[in-house]
């Protein structure tokens, strides 16, 4: 069954409870205050079942509103979820303050469809009330409650007279609205919290988007912390599910009525995150007075209300009637996302001056922000969710958006979300998202660094990943993304630890590449009685630093050990002796320092460090003064 909520709009004491009693039987006023002066002083609620034009049925939620003006944040607290409004106007009062307030406030929250009802038509001459129709008609003429589109319904809750013209009415009205997305990542701005006998601790609110089920875990904002909802209720009656659009009450384990309030939210786990500033499109009424670059506010959005400080981008002054991108920075955090629309007061004396709607709820550090605001925000405004995402991913540059932010950032579901990353053609590095233009630059970057590690460091085989990354400030996913990219592209080859460009790496010159051999050959054929390091190098062509290069590659790819300070071997000398050792193992188990320097040939000077080496190597290990063979 299709569900909408009904709200009402109007002047203090036009017959607004009155009306929602006489449709629904249901009287509105809870409050014992609200009985005794006879006025609404917050918002209240009622149920009703129509048969839409289609044959089938529709379910109608009241949300019945204060009019008095000191109650307009009430008020507010209850239009936010509202699809169809019916715009009250007493007929023997006509328009008043409240009248002009509630309807701006309908119309900056975009509110599409309505009905006007001219209500108290028994307390008129027909010749009167038809001055007031007039007057209504006139006042509404271009807005969204247009005759021509919508209709207009004399009434009298008291006799009952002009009510099926506007059930009719409102089944019409009712069918046509667009229907709440349930599949959405569900929402429910909490608008009461109360405790109920055998029933526990309770919150009511409109269900504006998505479902929820008995025995979800949901969050709470502010806060985070994760709520298991124990049950469900729709109009007092026990229920699975509640659905998008419909009132909803539930049943919150663990909770009491001290940690939930109104204006708090419950939302699908573990997606959004709370905000102190949205970039949104504002509104000024044109009876507002021109609103200053850096003003205080006081915001409204669902259920919640806060100060803000509204700065203007591109403006130092908003004029009435105008409307300019504007960053509103809040006193408390809260749940906000794009496409939320919202009321703003004047500070002090405190009227409706204008609203609008959040282009984005995810602010960026400073370092990340986009030069071009304005163009920013026009893509957040009109461009297609592809375009809104791949204007997301490119602001993020270089640390990209992880695809888990995007569910939360742009209100859509995982699936839509990978859905949305594949059209936009972007650069998956696990786990975040890159602009291809800003990848095309990485990669770019990170060859051009390559190059110069290999200009200034000719005699070594590549540069370290770390090294590299560093070079490139990257962060690691998106390091990893590109360095995988390049290497599929061939652009540069990986060796364990080392990053090298392809074709480069060791590139020795004919001078060194002379010296390595001679420097090779001088220990390989020295055995284990080798020269000192000096001497040999001495006898280069190359100079002092090159030489030391040399002998850096060659103990890096173990061609010379390096055994102590002094000592340098060539392997083949090292593997020699180790085969010698093994072999000795036979005939005696221990060797001690005396026959190692017969066997080798070595002065005392070589066999110490020789033998220590073995220790090490776990060739042989020290026991008393001799070696055990091991
Ligand atoms: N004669 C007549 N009186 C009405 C009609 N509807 C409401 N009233 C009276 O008007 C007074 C105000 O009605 P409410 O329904 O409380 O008005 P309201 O718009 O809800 O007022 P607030 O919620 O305080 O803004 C009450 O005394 C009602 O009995 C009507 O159709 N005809
Ligand atoms: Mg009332």
């Amino acid at each position: 069954m299709k569900s909408v909520i009904v709200g009402t709009a109007g002047h203090i004491d036009h017959g607004k409870t009155a009306l929602v009693k006489a449709l629904t039987g249901i009287d509105a006023d809870r409050l014992e205050e609200e009985k005794r002066r006879g006025i609404t002083i917050d918002i209240g609620f009622a149920h009703l079942e129509l048969p839409a034009p289609d044959g089938s049925r529709i379910r109608l939620g009241f949300v019945d509103v204060p009019g008095h003006e000191r109650f307009v944040r009430n008020m507010l607290a209850g239009v936010g979820g509202i699809d169809l409004v019916l715009l009250v106007v007493a007929a023997d009062e006509g328009i008043k303050p409240q009248t002009r307030e509630h309807f701006d406030i309908c119309r900056l929250l975009a509110i599409r469809r309505g009905i006007t009802v001219l209500t108290k038509s028994d307390a008129v001459d027909a010749e009167t009330l038809e001055v007031v129709r007039r007057e209504v008609e006139d006042f509404v003429s271009g807005s969204f409650l247009d005759p021509a589109k919508s209709p207009v319904v004399a009434l009298s809750s008291l006799t009952g007279a002009g009510l099926d013209e506007l059930k009719s009415a409102l089944s019409q009205v009712a069918s046509e609205v667009a229907a709440k997305d349930s599949a959405a990542l569900a929402r429910l701005p909490i608008d009461r919290v109360f405790t109920m006998k055998g029933f526990g601790t309770v919150v009511t609110g409109t269900l504006v988007a998505g479902t929820i089920r008995k025995e979800e875990e949901l969050e709470i904002f502010p806060g985070g912390k994760s709520v298991r909802v124990r049950g469900v209720q729709i109009h007092g009656s026990p229920a699975e599910a509640a659905i998008a659009g419909q009132r909803t009450a539930l049943n919150l384990a663990g909770l009491s009525t001290e940690d939930l309030a109104r204006g708090m939210t419950l939302a699908a786990a573990d997606t959004f995150r709370l905000t102190s500033r949205v970039d949104a499109l504002l509104s000024l009424l044109p009876s507002a007075k021109p609103l200053k670059d850096g003003a205080r506010v006081h915001f409204h959005a669902h259920t919640t209300e806060t100060i803000a400080e509204a700065r203007l981008y591109g403006t130092k002054i908003l004029k009435p009637g105008a409307e300019a991108y504007a960053q509103l920075r809040f006193a408390e955090p809260m749940l906000l996302l794009p496409g939320d629309r919202f009321i703003v007061r004047q500070f002090s004396p405190v009227v409706t001056i204008g609203g609008g709607v959040v282009l984005d709820a995810s602010p960026v550090t400073r370092k990340q922000r986009v030069a071009d605001a304005a163009a920013f925000l026009k893509i957040m405004r009109e461009g297609s969710p592809e375009q809104v995402l791949a204007a997301r991913v490119a602001r993020r540059g270089a640390i990209g958006l992880p695809l888990d932010e995007i569910p939360g950032e742009m209100n859509v579901r995982r699936e839509e979300a990978t859905r949305l990353a594949a059209k936009a053609e972007l650069v998956w590095c696990n786990p975040v998202l890159v602009a291809a233009a800003v990848f095309a630059k990485i990669k770019t970057d990170v060859l051009q660094a390559l190059k110069k590690f290999h200009d200034d460091n000719p005699l070594v085989a590549g540069m370290s990943k770390e090294e590299l990354r560093d070079r490139a400030n990257l962060g690691p996913e998106v390091f990893y993304g590109v360095l995988g990219r390049l290497a599929e592209e061939t652009k540069l080859g990986v060796a364990g630890e080392l990053v090298h460009l392809s074709g480069r790496g060791v590139v020795m010159k004919d001078e060194e590449a002379e010296s390595k051999k001679i420097i090779e050959q001088a220990f390989a054929s020295a055995g284990l009685k080798v020269p000192s390091l000096k001497e040999v190098l001495a006898g280069l062509k190359v100079d002092k630093i090159r030489a030391q290069k040399i002998v850096t590659l060659l103990l890096r790819d173990k061609v010379l050990i390096k055994i102590s300070e002094e000592l340098v071997f060539h392997q083949s000398a090292l593997m020699d002796l180790r085969h010698k050792i093994a072999a000795l193992k036979n005939t005696a188990p221990k060797i001690d320092v005396a026959h190692f320097k017969d066997m080798t040939g070595v002065s005392r000077k070589y066999a110490i460090p020789l033998l220590e080496y073995l220790d090490r190597e776990r060739v042989t290990r020290r026991v008393g003064d001799e070696r055990l063979i091991l």
